[in-house]
This record gives structure tokens, C-alpha cells and sequence, in this order.
């Protein structure tokens, strides 16, 4: 096999593993059984969302491709239901005021990673600048490795929602998606787009690569939202 196949042959299997894990879930009623209370948002003292353990490490997941993308070839397209599409190279976004935010990391195969330090730019100032229309209610999010992922906008406003380009005061390496991915933190982390390549902004939601294969739409960990 040469490498195209061998990577080709690496996602078809995770792919199907993950979408089993979507049907078994399903079957159990959309959530892993755990004798726990009901999860409560974060602020109201829990940390950890039911069905989800800490982790120190951080691994890596993604379809298994690392897209090589030095800054001066990054760009990232802002279309769709906006007043002024935009076009955005790494140096742009520098020019967008700084922001620093500490957050927690709840991946939806059941691992949590706290208190990691991202720094870039605020999901919320970057659309300031291409003023999104009051239809456009939802985005559908490239990848440079053909991940697409779907969002409501309200998330990009979260105050922790960053673009980010770095991690613990370190440019993000390549495999976690440098040199700029979405972090949103108040969805599970596959919403959080590695090597993020455009943005469209749009009314009605469109599914993206996991929640063609049965994910859930939104991903919300303090429901438990992994599967349709
Ligand atoms: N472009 C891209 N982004 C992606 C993915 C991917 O395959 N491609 N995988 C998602 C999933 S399922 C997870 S859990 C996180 C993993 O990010 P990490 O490798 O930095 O831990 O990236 C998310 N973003
Ligand atoms: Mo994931």
C-alpha cells in the first residue's frame, strides 16, 4: 500500500469504529449509562460532565491527515450571510486585538483536559469585522484536511470561543491544528475545527462530517449531547 491508500485505509476505520459508537449509542439511549447526578453547568460547582474522565496528556485525534500549513500560507475565508466577506491571512488576524483564555477540553470519546491556555483571537472580534446578517443563524466550518463541522453562531459570541494560534505561550503545532484552529469550549472538542480554512455563515444548519455519520447537531457535554 503506499501512503494515500495507508491513509485512506486509517480513516475508513476510524470513521466506522466512531459511527458504531454512534449507533451502540443510540441503542442505549443516547448516553453511557453512569450512576451520577444530572450534570450541571459549569459554573455551579461540577467540573467534570457525566461519562467524561481527566486526562494530563493530550492526544491527538482527526481523520489522520496533518494538512502542512506554514503561516504565510494560511488563509481563512469568511462567506456566506455577511455584510463584508473577507479573506484573512495570519498576518490579518494579528492585527485583531489579542485574546488569552483558560478552558477545559471535553472530547466526546470520553477524555477531559483541563486548563488549557489559548491564546489568538476572539471568535467574537473576528466577526465583528464582517458583520454577519440577522439571518445568518448557524456557520458550516472547513477544514484544510476536508473536516467540515456546523455550529450555532451564538457559540462563536462565547467569550471563550477563540481562533486559536497558541497554546501555553507556544505557536500550535501541526498536529493540534496550527497554525490557527477554533476552540470552542462549551461544545464537545470535535466542534473545535483544526486548521480551520473557512467559515460560512448560513440560516439553516447543515450537518458536517460527524454529524452526517450520528452526532449530534449541537454537542453539548453538560447535556450529554454525543449522539442523535
Ligand atoms: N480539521 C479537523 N479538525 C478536527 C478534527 C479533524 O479530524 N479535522 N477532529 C476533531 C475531533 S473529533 C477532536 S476530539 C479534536 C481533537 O483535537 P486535538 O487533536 O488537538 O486533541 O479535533 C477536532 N477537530
Ligand atoms: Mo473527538
Amino acid at each position: 500500500m503506499n501512503d494515500d491508500a495507508m491513509v485512506a485505509a486509517k480513516r475508513a476505520k476510524l470513521v466506522r469504529e466512531k459511527e458504531r459508537w454512534a449507533r451502540e449509542g443510540r441503542r442505549f439511549g443516547g448516553a453511557v449509562p453512569v450512576a451520577a447526578p444530572v450534570a450541571a453547568p459549569a459554573g455551579t460547582g461540577r467540573r467534570l460532565p457525566l461519562g467524561q474522565h481527566e486526562v494530563k496528556d493530550w492526544p491527538v485525534l482527526d481523520l489522520g491527515t496533518h494538512p502542512n500549513l506554514p503561516a504565510k500560507d494560511w488563509t481563512l475565508s469568511i462567506e456566506g450571510l455577511v455584510d463584508c466577506p473577507t479573506m484573512f491571512s495570519f498576518d490579518d488576524l494579528a492585527l485583531i486585538p489579542q485574546t488569552e483564555r483558560v478552558s477545559d477540553i471535553h472530547c466526546v470519546t470520553s477524555w477531559s483536559r483541563y486548563d488549557n491556555r489559548w491564546r489568538g483571537v476572539a471568535a467574537r472580534d473576528l466577526i465583528a469585522e464582517v458583520r454577519p446578517r440577522d439571518e445568518a443563524r448557524f456557520v458550516l466550518i472547513k477544514s484544510y484536511d476536508g473536516y467540515t463541522v456546523n455550529l450555532p453562531v451564538d457559540y462563536l459570541y462565547e467569550p471563550d470561543s477563540l481562533l486559536a494560534t497558541h497554546w501555553s505561550d507556544r505557536p500550535l503545532t501541526r498536529e493540534h491544528g496550527g497554525p490557527v484552529r477554533l476552540v470552542v469550549p462549551a461544545l464537545y472538542f470535535w466542534k473545535s475545527a483544526k486548521w480551520i480554512r473557512s467559515i460560512r455563515f448560513i440560516e439553516h444548519d447543515i450537518k458536517g462530517f460527524w454529524e452526517s455519520r450520528g452526532y449530534h447537531m449541537l454537542g453539548d457535554p453538560w447535556k450529554e449531547q454525543r449522539y442523535a
